[in-house]
């Protein structure tokens, strides 16, 4: 019998494909068919949305409003369609129009708003949200660019702008009504004793939101992006004297605000666009939180009962003086009033301890661009130091001719929290301990979580159908169900199953390889994945150089019993980073020598396909056996691709940094690969300067790696290509990647064993997915409500 949804589809999509696109379906392309089938998905999500919208404003719900320069969200479509139940239906109504549902879902390009763990956190806690029926408002930017796209040549990292928008994107609707100015340099001047702000340059942020709906679609949220527009669009009298570059100057100047995301990922650059892009989003922000609650009739002086506003990292912590501002200067609030509301509003979470990575402008600078804010900053100093009188005097916001944002965003918020156990206690002891002293309450964890809607459900349809199978349904709204699993594993027949659905997925990668890298790989090849962003806290190096340990161990023994590897590698480097880029080179160089060697043949492969995104992540990590998390102990806030891994029946190798502890503690040492210093060895490490060349000379294995990368083995056209990298292990090895080598490589053989054991390497692998209930982002997005935003669920 035809499906009734499907045929009704059928009717929808080609009328979108007629009337929105005015296409004919002979003529019309894949992505034709993809933004007629997006806009059929849209048109169900918008009854939801709206009433979910409604239901907040009715009911007077406390909102959330999560501040992010980043979203990392990836493709839409599909997420769409597994949320509403759709898509066996669309699959169907597809297949009755001639195409393939498949081949359109990869059509739609990735949304890659963001760097890394930090954008794809606010993409995940966004679903989760609408999961849960928690209100709330995303507010980030609309970049023109995403991050950039990466290619290879000769191994080499090459960049290229990110288009996505080029073909438009079905699911954002613009609100070109819902617009702010936003103030930028000029001076202060003071009338009857108030400041008042003449800026020198303004532009408008203007609306662009896209509906974010939950799991079974029982709430959705919005995801506000700024657009940055001109405040005088054009300007005539240049045009009619013949000026016409000057005439679209302005123009120019203000879409520059929201034109790319900036690439780095872990160094602040102090630039002033940069700031300029941070005060752009949080002011956009706040005048639009502050326009909807005196819209709904909200007394300000209780705007903490009716708003949350988390700040993601110290990117939007000029929140706190803007807030002020607001308050101050637009409401007539005096100072000891805002602070205290502001900080009712404001939590903030930290996702880096690395000191290149904190925040801190020049006062010269954040004086030129928001001389108003810069009062308001000493303002707030002095008010801390003056409630706070036993504050050392080294502890403050602003210190030698800094502003420093960390400390900024811990002084006006109520909380702060660390993303995971190991780094929440860093965060207390080294980070902020003089703050912590004075404000014992504030520094809070909320280890992070990932959504199992994207990263099991819908990224992994063999193992995701087994689940249901053998526990039912409703796991992916309660993963701490998947526990349920557990007296099955001891079953041959689900443990023979899981095995099935693991190769199923690795079958798949391996034909994506043959296809876009041709490369011939073994799909029962032991898959040992790193994917990431490149730097040398997570340890790349460390994986490549026992790669190469490992590749040299065969050619000396090659009938010794080896585990067949393919060792994976999928990440970029921010494009100034100069040593994550030699890192990237080393790899390719190594893949091509390794990868061509008759004698190592299938018993070992390196794989780096490029331009790892969030599209990758949901190909690579179904199909992963071992997840290395190898970055030095306390230099890794938490990790999110961890947790990602282990629910999809992946174990770690790893150390014990960031939630891996955690991961360790729920799954527990037998169905893990630990190795390594600890936090705390690491530091007595590091005041020995002579560690890592103690460790390189106790061990033949990795002097052998050195010698061989010296000698140009992987770069014979170049040898010296690699003289000033493994100078730096030797002499220069922050991240203690001589010192952890050779323990890392007895649990790179504890995992072979455990491999070549298939029942106990299904059992752990099974173990694994049973016991990740713990890292779904609902558990991390209900604590957050609880402990920091004080609201409810709506549903
Ligand atoms: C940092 C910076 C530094 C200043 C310049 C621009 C810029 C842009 C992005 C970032 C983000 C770095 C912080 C980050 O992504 N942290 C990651 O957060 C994840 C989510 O909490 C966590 O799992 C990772 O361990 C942590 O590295």
């Amino acid at each position: 019998m035809p499906n009734v949804t499907s045929s009704l589809l059928q009717t929808d999509i080609m009328r979108h494909l007629t009337l929105t696109l005015g296409q004919t379906p002979d003529a019309a392309s894949v992505t034709d068919w993809r933004m007629a089938l997006s806009h059929a998905i849209r048109d169900r999500l918008l009854t939801p949305w709206l009433e979910a919208q409604a239901r907040s404003r009715s009911e007077g719900r406390k909102r959330v409003y999560y501040l992010s320069m980043e979203f990392l969200i990836g493709r839409l479509l599909e997420d769409a369609l597994i949320n509403m139940g759709l898509h066996d239906e669309v699959r169907e109504a597809m297949g009755a129009l001639g195409q393939d549902l498949s081949a359109i879902i990869e059509d739609e390009p990735d949304a890659a708003l963001g760097n890394g763990g930090l954008g794809r956190l606010a993409a995940c806690f966004m679903e989760s949200m609408a999961t849960l029926g928690c209100p709330a408002f995303g507010y980030g930017i609309r970049y023109e660019f995403g991050l950039f796209r990466q290619s290879f040549d000769e191994g080499r990292q090459m960049e290229a702008p990110d288009d996505w928008l080029a073909c438009g994107n079905p699911w954002d609707i613009a609100r070109p009504m819902h617009r702010y100015a936003i103030p930028f340099m000029g001076k202060v001047s003071t009338k009857d004793g108030v400041s008042v702000w003449h800026p020198g340059e303004t532009v408008y942020a203007v609306a662009h939101d896209t509906p974010v709906i939950g799991w079974q679609g029982k709430w959705a949220n919005t995801l506000r992006l700024w657009a940055a527009e001109p405040a005088t669009p054009f300007d005539l009298a240049s045009f009619n004297q013949g000026e016409y570059a000057n005439a679209a100057s302005a123009k120019v100047l203000a879409h520059t605000l929201s034109r790319v995301l900036y690439p780095d990922d872990s160094t602040y650059q102090g630039k002033e666009l940069r700031l300029k892009q941070e005060f752009f989003l949080t002011s956009a922000a706040l005048q639009d939180i502050l326009a909807r609650a005196v819209a709904e009739g909200v007394d300000l002086r209780r705007l903490h009962d009716h708003v949350a506003i988390q700040m993601n990292d110290t990117h939007p912590a000029i929140a706190g003086p803007e807030l002020i501002r607001l308050l101050m200067d637009e409401h007539g609030m005096p100072f000891a009033d805002a602070i205290t509301i502001a900080q009712g509003c404001l939590g903030y979470t930290n996702h880096t301890l690395l000191p290149e990575a904190l925040e801190r402008w020049a006062t010269y600078t954040f004086g030129t661009v928001l001389p108003r804010h810069m009062q308001i900053v000493e303002q707030i100093d002095a008010w801390h130091q003056q409630q706070h009188p036993r504050r050392p005097h080294y502890v403050g916001i602003v210190k030698h001719h800094e502003v420093r944002m960390g400390e900024l965003a811990f002084i006006t918020s109520h909380k702060v929290n660390g993303v995971s156990a190991l780094h929440t206690e860093l965060v207390k002891q080294t980070l902020f301990p003089e703050l912590h002293a004075l404000h014992p309450d504030r520094i809070i964890n909320q280890t992070n979580g990932v959504t199992p809607r994207r990263w099991l459900k819908m990224c992994n349809p063999p193992l995701a159908g087994l689940i249901t199978e053998t526990i039912g349904q409703g796991w992916e709204a309660d993963l701490d169900r998947l526990q349920d699993l557990e007296p099955h594993i001891e079953e041959r027949s689900f443990r023979t199953a899981f095995g099935a659905a693991k190769r199923a997925n690795k079958v798949r990668l391996s034909n994506w390889l043959k296809e876009t890298q041709g490369l011939q790989i073994d799909p029962d090849a032991l898959f040992d994945v790193q994917v990431k962003r490149i730097h040398e806290y997570k340890r790349q190096l460390l994986n490549i150089l026992e790669t190469i340990a490992r590749w040299k161990a065969i050619r000396d023994n090659p009938t010794a019993g080896w585990v067949p590897r393919v060792t994976i590698f999928g990440g970029k480097s921010a494009p100034g980073y100069a040593v994550a880029k030699e890192i990237i080179h080393l790899i390719n160089d190594v893949a091509a020598v390794v990868n061509s060697d008759p004698v190592t043949g299938d018993l070992l492969k390196v794989v780096y396909p490029p331009n790892y995104n969030v599209s990758m992540a949901e190909r690579l990590v179904p199909a992963a056996d071992l997840s290395q998390q190898i970055s030095t102990a306390g230099k890794e806030a938490s990790g999110t691709g961890n947790m990602k891994f282990m629910m999809n029946g992946a174990p770690t190798i790893g150390t014990l940094d960031g939630a891996n502890v955690e991961i360790l503690q729920e799954v527990g040492p037998e169905n893990f690969f630990l190795f390594g210093l600890t936090a705390e060895e690491v530091l007595t490490a590091r005041a020995d300067p002579d560690v890592s060349r103690k460790a390189i000379e106790a061990s033949q294995a990795l002097r052998d790696v050195l010698q061989m990368i010296a000698e140009g083995r992987f770069s014979p056209s170049d040898p010296s290509r690699y003289h000033a990298l493994v100078n730096r292990v030797w002499h220069h090895d922050y991240f203690l990647v001589a010192p952890d080598f050779d323990s890392y490589i007895i649990a790179q053989g504890q995992a072979d064993r455990a491999f070549s054991d298939r029942d106990r390497w299904l059992e752990m692998a099974a173990r694994n997915t049973a016991r990740s209930g713990f890292f779904s982002s609902d558990r991390t997005i209900r604590s957050y409500m609880t402990e920091i935003w004080g609201v409810s669920p709506a549903i």
